[in-house]
């Protein structure tokens, strides 16, 4: 490719106005670093391959991008995208632009978007959250106490019946888990119809709100073909439930902005699977911090972001400067409640919540169903290890006199918990 064909795209100097700007920055590898940048700039705007007769000066000037900062030593590039490059309130198109063509460059070795900054224009054309971090936590009553909200994935993933996969979620609500979810592979397979297991899982739910006073949640993965999930969450919401969950990234960004803006006033729990395909290699891809980004555009309520302590890749700054973004102002929209899962076990409770606070879904799947007594004794550990966090005691100090803890501990206290 002759050099000159990206010429142009090249304007080092301060940051473009953000107001009218989308201000990305990329980690990027590449035997010419000046035309590779610009190569960037060029195919993720208005350029390609060649010059073209077709081009009119009023058309450079207005939609393409242009890089502002590059550091080759450190292979960082910053390009400002005119805002009018894109449509407000449509996430696909805003990744075909910025995260589209040019992760398959020749002249590129490897790329990452690794952030992006919105102007509030666009911001403020989504929805964004309709419950957001304090209405989820008004669902359940801790708006004072502002302790953790305790779920747990009914486990195993699949195979359970309907009424076993009900009964697994009353035994764990029982024990003191505020928030039942779907495992992300679990749709509507034969072995455990949607409907019968939401509407067998809603009732359990109904029942332990009447037995105990206390208000849960309970999440069905709607995850499927967009009408279909349209249809699933209408079911869920004529069936008493009180929220959804969708695999926002094998779902797609298209289909969850569908969910939100059918409003059925219900919150989205976003599972993320299949994120750590693009997010976990550093040197090339997308973020997860851009990902998240576009969950709470799109208008999800609770996002997975990673447990730190878990099983999952994810590290501690990366996922704490998530959860704070998620939980701060962003021109208006709610703050999302962050959700730490992946690998948790009781006994992990005290070095996460000294890690991360309480401002958070803490998530345990094996780490409830594996507990030796079973479900209801592994939700109750679980509380146990927050009760004695908040008192300042050691878990084995606790666990003399709270036999649940005693078992997580004989279980699981041999698990390495890596020096995090
Ligand atoms: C956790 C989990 C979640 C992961 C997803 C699982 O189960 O249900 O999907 O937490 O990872 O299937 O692994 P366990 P992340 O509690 O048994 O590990 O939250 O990082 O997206
Ligand atoms: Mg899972």
């Amino acid at each position: 490719m002759s050099r000159d064909v990206y010429k142009g795209y090249l304007a080092l100097g301060k940051a473009p106005d953000p107001d009218s700007h989308v201000l990305a920055s990329f980690y990027f590898e590449a035997e010419d670093a000046d035309n590779a940048a610009q190569a960037i700039a060029a195919e993720s705007s208005v350029g390609t391959w060649t010059e073209l007769k077709t081009m009119k000066p009023q058309i450079r000037n207005s939609l393409a991008a242009k890089v502002y900062s590059l550091d080759k030593k450190k292979g960082l590039v910053k390009i400002a995208y005119p805002i009018d490059l894109f449509e407000p309130s449509n996430i696909p198109q805003l990744l075909s632009d910025i995260a589209g063509n040019i992760f398959g460059m020749r002249e590129l070795e490897n790329l990452r978007l690794l952030d992006f900054e919105l102007p509030k224009a666009y911001v403020k054309s989504f929805k964004g959250p309709a419950f957001g971090l304090e209405g989820v936590r008004k669902m359940i009553g801790t708006q004072k106490s502002r302790r953790p909200h305790w779920g747990t994935i009914v486990k195993p993933k699949v195979g359970l019946s309907p009424s076993e996969n009900a009964k697994v979620a009353y035994e764990a609500w029982v024990g003191g888990v505020d928030f039942v979810k779907d495992d992300e592979n679990l749709s509507n397979q034969k072995f455990c119809p949607f409907e019968k297991r939401v509407a067998l899982t809603l009732e359990a739910k109904d029942k332990v709100e009447s037995e105990t006073g206390e208000k849960k949640i309970y999440a069905p993965n709607i995850t499927a073909e967009t009408n279909e999930m349209l249809r699933r969450a209408e079911f869920v919401k004529a069936h008493g439930g009180n929220c959804i969950m969708v695999d926002i990234i094998t779902a797609g960004f298209a289909s969850l902005q569908t969910i939100r803006n059918a409003n059925f006033g219900m919150p989205i729990h976003a599972h993320r699977a299949m994120y750590a395909a693009f997010a976990r290699n550093p040197k090339h891809g997308i973020a997860f911090a851009p990902l998240a980004k576009l969950a709470r555009l799109a208008g999800v309520d609770q996002l997975h972001t990673g447990a730190i302590v878990g099983k999952m890749e994810g590290a501690k700054k990366d996922v704490l400067e998530i959860n704070d973004w998620l939980r701060g102002e962003w021109f208006g929209l709610k703050p999302v409640f962050p959700v730490a899962s992946g690998g948790i076990d009781p006994l992990r409770i005290p070095r996460l919540l000294e890690i991360a606070g309480t401002e958070l879904v803490i998530n345990a799947g094996g780490g409830i169903h594996g507990h030796p007594q079973g479900t209801r004794a592994g939700a109750k550990a679980l509380r146990q290890s927050y009760d004695a966090w908040k008192k300042g005691a050691s878990l084995e100090e606790y666990a003399k006199t709270h036999k649940e803890l005693a078992a997580a501990l004989g279980k699981w206290g041999e698990r390495k918990l890596e020096s995090i």
